[in-house]
């Protein structure tokens, strides 16, 4: 399987996140996608490419251009308020405040772009962010060309971030720019299935109205876990896309045995659906060891579920999303990645 890389996600390091109450250092690190490229390549996975640039029209299909835009400037702007450190947001347009016209003032435009407080920019995360994006495109690339599947090793991760917002260590929402390009490249319908541990709120709004997108997240329910505020069951879509959402939020200690139950079920959906493309948002951080996150997968689950995505028999797209366990992350993703290709068959 080929996977895309690009090492400019090591331009995206935050300094610090408050976590629990105090400061701790960001679990969403560079030497994450380090472990992942380490781990496929001593397996021989297949090749690495680095992503081929696609330029911004393709991000601009799913993103707001005054919110690219901010996140181009916002590091300079930032420090020429003489703000330093990292960009963190300290107030938002609070719940029973009307909206009555923008601030300038850049701690506002950070505030109202900003879905949550724990993730933080520095100098180079727009430069990290666009190429991660381009990584998702041209991992696309080759399945459009025919591959069975192929891994965009993407750093920073993309799910939660909707079409003006980021969060949850997300800037541009790469499984969502990837589906809209297929889509937009003659693709009739894209089933896009979120395996990560948190809730794809990102993904969900951008496509919540919309039936070419069939939007699927298997995640900690939001009574326990982040976003919280989003991943009910009773959320299946508005409008043209009434039915095309599905979520399976789950309850801590959730064993394996019952997260099958909930992906069986999913798959089902997605058979039914018959997309043209797959794409599989792959966090890892359902694993027994992640640091944030309440459900028990072992390394030996990864290789199990990867078998069945592969017997969806769909052209399929890999987007990397989170995982903090970050010693047993390159383990773990390319596990998925080889139960995959061991029930598929390896690269044509
Ligand atoms: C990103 B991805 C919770 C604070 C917020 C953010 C988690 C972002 C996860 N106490 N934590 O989905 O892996
Ligand atoms: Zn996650």
């Amino acid at each position: 399987m080929l996977t895309v890389y690009s090492d400019r996600h090591t331009l995206h390091h935050a300094h610090a996140e408050p976590f629990g109450g105090t400061v701790v250092e960001p679990f969403e690190c560079p030497q994450r996608a380090e472990y992942v490229l380490a781990r496929l390549r001593e397996v021989g996975l297949g090749p690495v490419n680095t992503p081929a640039d696609h330029g911004l029209e393709p991000i601009l299909r799913v993103h707001d251009a005054g919110y690219v835009q901010f996140l181009q400037t916002v590091w300079a702007d930032w420090t020429a308020a003489g703000f330093s450190g990292q960009v963190t947001p300290s107030v938002w347009p609070g719940r029973t405040m009307p909206f009555r016209r923008p601030s300038s003032h850049i701690e506002a435009r950070v505030g109202y772009h900003a879905l949550c407080g724990e993730t933080g920019i520095v100098e180079g995360t727009w430069e990290a962010a666009y190429w991660s994006a381009q990584a998702a495109l041209t991992a696309l690339d080759a399945v459009l060309a025919g591959d069975r599947a192929a891994f965009a090793l993407c750093r920073p991760p993309g799910h939660h971030a909707p079409k003006d917002q980021y969060g949850g260590y997300c800037f541009l929402n790469n499984a969502a720019i990837a589906a809209q390009a297929a889509l937009d490249r003659g693709a009739q319908r894209v089933a896009v299935l979120d395996v990560d541990f948190h809730h794809g709120n990102g993904t969900q709004e951008i496509f919540y109205d919309r039936s070419d997108v069939l939007f699927l997240s298997l995640h900690g329910t939001p009574d326990q876990a982040y976003p919280y505020f989003m991943g009910w069951e009773d959320e299946t879509g508005s409008g043209d896309g009434a039915g095309f959402t599905a979520n399976y939020p789950l309850p801590a200690g959730t064993p394996y045995s019952v997260w099958k139950q909930a992906l069986e079920q999913a798959l089902d959906r997605i058979r039914d659906y018959a997309p043209d493309l797959l794409v599989i948002s792959l966090g890892l951080d359902t694993y027994e060891q992640d640091p944030i996150s309440f459900f028990k997968l072992t390394a030996a689950d990864y290789l199990d579920y990867g078998g069945l995505l592969a017997g969806l028999t769909l052209p399929t797209l890999f987007v990397m999303e989170g995982g903090y366990a970050v010693e047993d992350l390159g383990i773990n993703t390319v596990n998925v990645l080889q139960g995959f290709e061991t029930v598929a068959g390896g690269r044509p």
